[in-house]
């Protein structure tokens, strides 16, 4: 029976197996076993098949990871809708061609959500809406060329948009963690290039400026996000052999919960706390997910291939994001966030290229403020 468990992936109900006699009779005989394409094959080959033309093509893979609601799309398009904001960062972003045939209709449907999170979660973005959850049948890449000025160069990268249900852990099996998807399984397994990973650790799944400080955080959604995170940091490491050029960055999104969090104990103005310290970031994830942490550190990586982090979007209260252009201080503050993670994913792609180079020109001397200083000390990480 357990043959038959493990060629046709699914559990041994009576329903099932009375629907392939054919295959029950040829199983039991002693005849060679058939080869049964399962689903998850079908998948596999998908995700095999997707890593060697990212790879032929150059482009530099950005895996996104998280459990629901932890900030995954939100990372990915305000950094997308912050390329387009900046003009003093002199950078453009477009849409590449599909990376596999639009023939099947799989990759013509996931080429259709990358296209629209590229123009309209973007623009929406822009205009003061934040994308819903992701709850498409399918990871997708996002394919995006960024030119830079500064660098004088355009590099390819491959944002990979999922469902955060797919990483929630799954307490009641003896497994107890989300396994890899068979196409992500395979993507990671067979790229032969450095990937870039973000492991998305959310500060609250409270609502922020509304119900933050009415209601309890609900600690169970926390350990489920941490757990997801830990999931995957072990998937990581027994699917990927080739180790060496990848980067790996663990940070906790909506950090401006932070100063909802600080305002009452201290005066401190909502850009300062957005540039937050490592030490505090450290803290935060000691204090609440130690089991993620424990698992990023104890990653069988360099100490250079590994980042901690923290990020904000914007100010959104759910899909409301707050206008924030007449405020130049909490602005740039937000800005940072986009820019050193964006600085972060050019330097591993341009390492795997030549040199680590930098995506934007330095910030004008003019420009310096006090925190500026200190943000610039700060960048010194990414
Ligand atoms: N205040 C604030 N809210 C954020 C931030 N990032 C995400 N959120 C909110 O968190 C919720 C979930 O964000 P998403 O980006 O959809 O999360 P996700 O990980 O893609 O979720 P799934 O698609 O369900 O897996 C939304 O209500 C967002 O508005 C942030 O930086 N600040
Ligand atoms: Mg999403």
């Amino acid at each position: 029976m357990s043959k038959i468990k493990d060629v046709f992936n699914v559990t041994s109900s009576n329903e099932q197996i009375e629907a392939m006699p054919d295959a029950v009779e040829r199983l039991t005989s002693d005849e060679p076993m058939p080869v049964v394409m399962t689903p998850r094959d079908g998948e596999a080959s998908t995700g095999a098949a997707i890593a060697a033309q990212l790879h032929a093509l150059k482009f530099h893979p950005v895996v996104v990871f998280g459990g629901p609601a932890s900030g995954k799309t939100s990372l990915v398009v305000s950094m997308l809708a912050a390329l387009r904001l900046e003009a003093e960062w002199g950078c453009g972003a477009t849409l590449c061609d599909p990376i596999l045939p639009l023939s099947d209709d799989r990759h013509k449907e996931q080429y259709n959500d990358a296209t629209r999170l590229f123009n309209k979660t973007v623009q929406e973005f822009i205009a003061g809406t934040g994308a819903g959850s992701t709850r498409g049948q399918q990871p997708f890449f996002v394919p995006v060329a960024i030119r830079s000025t500064a660098d004088n160069r355009t590099v390819k990268f491959a944002f990979l948009e999922s469902n955060g249900e797919w990483y929630k852990p799954k307490t009641g099996t003896d497994e107890f963690f989300a396994a890899l998807r068979a196409d992500t399984d395979a993507f990671i397994r067979n790229y032969e290039g450095g990937i870039s990973f973000i492991y998305v650790l959310p500060y609250t799944q409270n609502v922020i400026r509304s119900s933050f400080e009415k209601d309890a955080e609900d600690p169970e959604k926390l350990r489920e996000a941490g757990l997801a995170i830990v999931g995957m940091l072990d998937a990581y490491s027994r699917v990927r052999t080739n180790t060496r050029n990848d980067g790996h960055l663990l940070l906790v999104s909506k950090w401006d919960a932070h100063h909802e969090a600080k305002k009452s104990e201290e005066d401190i103005e909502l850009w300062e706390s957005l540039l937050e310290s490592d030490s505090d970031i450290e803290a935060f994830l000691a204090r609440t997910y130690p089991q993620a942490l424990a698992s990023f550190k104890g990653l069988a990586v360099d100490a250079e291939q590994r980042r901690i982090g923290s990020y904000c979007a914007g100010l959104m209260t759910a899909r409301t994001i707050q206008p924030v252009a007449a405020d130049p201080d909490t602005r740039y503050a937000i800005r940072w966030h986009q820019k050193k993670v964006w600085r972060w994913v050019w330097r591993n792609a341009t390492t795997q290229i030549d040199v680590a180079t930098d995506l934007f020109p330095p910030d004008p001397v003019e420009k310096k403020s006090i925190w500026q200083s200190i943000n610039s000390f700060l960048d010194r990480y990414f």
